[in-house]
C-alpha cells in the first residue's frame, strides 16, 4: 500500500529512452521511431530530400528489406539489434565522404566499449568484428553535387540479442551479437539497446 517501484523498464528504442544516455548539441534531437519499416536507410533519404533537419535520426524495431552494400540484405529481426540512420548535412566535398564511414566504425567501436567493456575491431571500410565475426555493418549513403554534399545518411545496423539459430543458415558461423558473446564470454556488464544508440549518437557527433 505504499505504491510502486519501476525496477527496469522494457528494452524499447524509443526517443526518451535513447536520449537518457545521449549528450549531444544536435544529433539526434529528432528521432523518429517505427515499430517496422522497409529500411531506415530508405526513410531517411526520403525525408532528407524532404528538408529534414541536421542531425535527424530515423530506428526501427525491425526491417523488412535492410540493405547492405551493392543490393546485399541486412538481416534485420524484430528487437535483435539497432538498426538505425543518421542524417547529417555536412559542409564537406563530396570525396571526404569515406572519413564518415571510418569516423561512424569509431564511433561504433567506442560506444560499445564505453556501454559494455567489449572492444571490437575495425575490418576497413564498414565492418564491425567480433571474435572474427561481423557483429556491425554501416552503408553510408549521399546526394552530393560536384563540389558539395546536400546530405548523407549514416545507416548502421549492429546486433544485440541474436543466437547463432536466430541468423539464416549463410550467416550462422560468421555474424555475432554482442549478447551471445557476452553469454558465451562471461565478459561485459549488462546493457540496454538505448544505452548503446544513445552513446553511439554521442560519438558520431
Ligand atoms: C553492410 O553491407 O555491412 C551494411 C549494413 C548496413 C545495415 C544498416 S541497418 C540500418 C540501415 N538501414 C538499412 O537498410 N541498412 C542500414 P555489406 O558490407 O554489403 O554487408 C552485407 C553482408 O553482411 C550480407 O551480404 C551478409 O553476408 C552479411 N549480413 C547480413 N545481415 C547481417 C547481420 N545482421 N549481421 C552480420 N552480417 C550480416
Amino acid at each position: 500500500k505504499v505504491g510502486y517501484k519501476l525496477v527496469s523498464a522494457p528494452d524499447v528504442l524509443i526517443p526518451s529512452n535513447i536520449s537518457e544516455s545521449m549528450n549531444t548539441e544536435f544529433i539526434g534531437h529528432e528521432i523518429l521511431y517505427f515499430e517496422e519499416i522497409d529500411s531506415t536507410n530508405n526513410y531517411a533519404k526520403k525525408i532528407a530530400y524532404e528538408g529534414c533537419k541536421d542531425g535527424t535520426v530515423v530506428i526501427a524495431e525491425k526491417q523488412t528489406s535492410g540493405r547492405g552494400r551493392l543490393g546485399r540484405t541486412w538481416e534485420s529481426g524484430k528487437g535483435e539489434g539497432i538498426w538505425m540512420s543518421v542524417i547529417l548535412r555536412p559542409d564537406i566535398s563530396p570525396e571526404a565522404i569515406q572519413l564518415i564511414t571510418l569516423a561512424s566504425s569509431v564511433a561504433v567501436v567506442k560506444a560499445i566499449k564505453d556501454t559494455t567493456g567489449i572492444i571490437t575491431g575495425i575490418k576497413w571500410p564498414n565492418d564491425i568484428l567480433l571474435d572474427g565475426r561481423k557483429l556491425c555493418g554501416i552503408l553510408v549513403e549521399m546526394s552530393s553535387e560536384l563540389d558539395r554534399i546536400n546530405f548523407v545518411v549514416i545507416g548502421i545496423g549492429i546486433n544485440i540479442s541474436q543466437d547463432n539459430k536466430d541468423f539464416s543458415e549463410e550467416l550462422s558461423n560468421k555474424a555475432i551479437s554482442l549478447k551471445s558473446y557476452i553469454s558465451q564470454n562471461k565478459k561485459g556488464v549488462d546493457f540496454t539497446r538505448s544505452m548503446i544508440a544513445g552513446k553511439l549518437l554521442t560519438e558520431i557527433e
